[in-house]
């Protein structure tokens, strides 16, 4: 039985990865940093069948032990702090974690065990203002944001220790991906949450930025079975994955609203608090890449996204009122 251990496992992607690695056959251990509350809710159907591991990015001894102790064959590192406002008033813990973070676990798996398969989580975020229209493995980074940045150093020192110390390190290049288990503080729940709350007549109105933004949105699920594809080539290289289409924040409201027989024009604010510093004004995948070496595809359709989205959310507003 192969080990994986999974950093962010209680984040959005470590939880359907978590979930996916087990109907594999894996032995899935998750790295948590110590809280003062319990923050495995996107977990809590599948506690019993992981191990759950101490251990923080920001703390090289505990990754180097988390490594000794579980000898992992593939490390899936997902942990960061990943919202992009927050890396404007929080910088310097933005490249703690989501850029040095990478150097430690890198780290850990070349002083211990050289040989476990590891995956970062890049980020399409890393080409911010976009020098080419779809953007591939090649395209150039340009980050506008801290967090942007510090994905792009995340990146380049995964295929500077796969260069340096031949490990088998490998970077999925991201683009956005949501599901009813998103956080709610990023646009896409925020919006069916949004919407749900004045549905059943708790709100009646929803407050966003930038509603011109225009980013390629795929289904978590679909694109966590992508990590683990790659992580089992012969060759260790980097693959983007996304839908190849791309919708605006405007779009997503206006079906997500609809589906509720609601017209967002009513209740959406555009409000300045909201706006970023530097904004990523178009994001769209070329995944040719990944689909014609590793065979992947999305499966779920920006609409059925929002769909789903929108029904999770319309029924746990409802139960969390019932
Ligand atoms: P998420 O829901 O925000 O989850 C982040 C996870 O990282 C959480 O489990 C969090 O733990 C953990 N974490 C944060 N700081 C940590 C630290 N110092 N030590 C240990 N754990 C720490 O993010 P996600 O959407 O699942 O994304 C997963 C990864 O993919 C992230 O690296 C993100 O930047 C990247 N990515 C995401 C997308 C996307 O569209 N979702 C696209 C491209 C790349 P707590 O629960 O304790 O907060
Ligand atoms: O949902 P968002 O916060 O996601 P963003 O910034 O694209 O980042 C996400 O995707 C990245 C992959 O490209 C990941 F690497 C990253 O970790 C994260 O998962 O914002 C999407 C767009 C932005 O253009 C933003 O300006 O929505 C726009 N927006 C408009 N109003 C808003 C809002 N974003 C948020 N969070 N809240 C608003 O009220």
């Amino acid at each position: 039985m192969p080990t994986a251990l999974i950093t962010g496992i209680t984040g959005q992607d470590g939880s359907y990865l978590a979930e996916f690695l087990l109907s594999q056959g894996y032995q899935v251990v998750g790295m948590v940093r110590r809280s003062s509350t319990v923050t495995f809710e996107r977990i809590q159907h599948i506690q019993d069948a992981v191990t759950i591991a101490q251990g923080d990015l920001h703390d090289q001894s505990s990754l180097v032990s988390l490594i000794e102790t579980y000898r992992p064959d593939e490390v899936y590192n997902l942990a960061a702090q990943s919202f992009v406002p927050t890396s404007w008033s929080q910088p310097v813990l933005t490249g703690e974690a989501t850029a040095l973070g990478v150097t430690r676990l890198l780290e850990a798996i070349r002083l211990v065990n050289p040989k476990t398969r590891f995956y970062q989580a890049s980020s399409s975020e890393m080409f911010g203002k976009v020098r080419e229209v779809p953007q591939r493995e090649t395209t150039p980074f340009y980050p506008r944001s801290p967090y942007g940045v510090a994905k792009v150093y995340g990146h380049m020192i995964t295929v500077n220790y796969r260069e340096s110390y031949d490990l088998f390190a490998v970077s999925g290049i991201l683009f956005n991906h949501e599901s009813p288990r998103r956080g709610l503080e990023f646009v896409t729940r925020k919006i069916t949450y949004g919407a749900a709350r004045i549905k059943l007549g708790l709100a009646t109105e929803l407050r966003l930025g930038n509603l011109e933004a225009r980013r390629d949105w795929g289904f978590a699920g679909d694109y966590v079975r992508g990590m683990w594809m790659m992580l089992q080539q012969d060759a260790p290289e980097d693959y983007v994955l996304g839908t190849g289409v791309t919708h605006s924040v405007r779009e997503f409201c206006e079906l997500a609203f609809a589906h509720l027989g609601l017209d967002y024009r009513q209740y959406v604010v555009q409000d300045p608090r909201f706006f970023r510093p530097a904004e990523v004004d178009l994001l769209v995948a070329d995944p040719s890449k990944a689909r014609q070496k590793l065979g992947w595809q999305p499966t779920i359709s920006f609409e059925e996204l929002v769909k789903m989205m929108v029904e999770a959310d319309l029924k746990r507003v409802s139960q969390e009122i019932a």
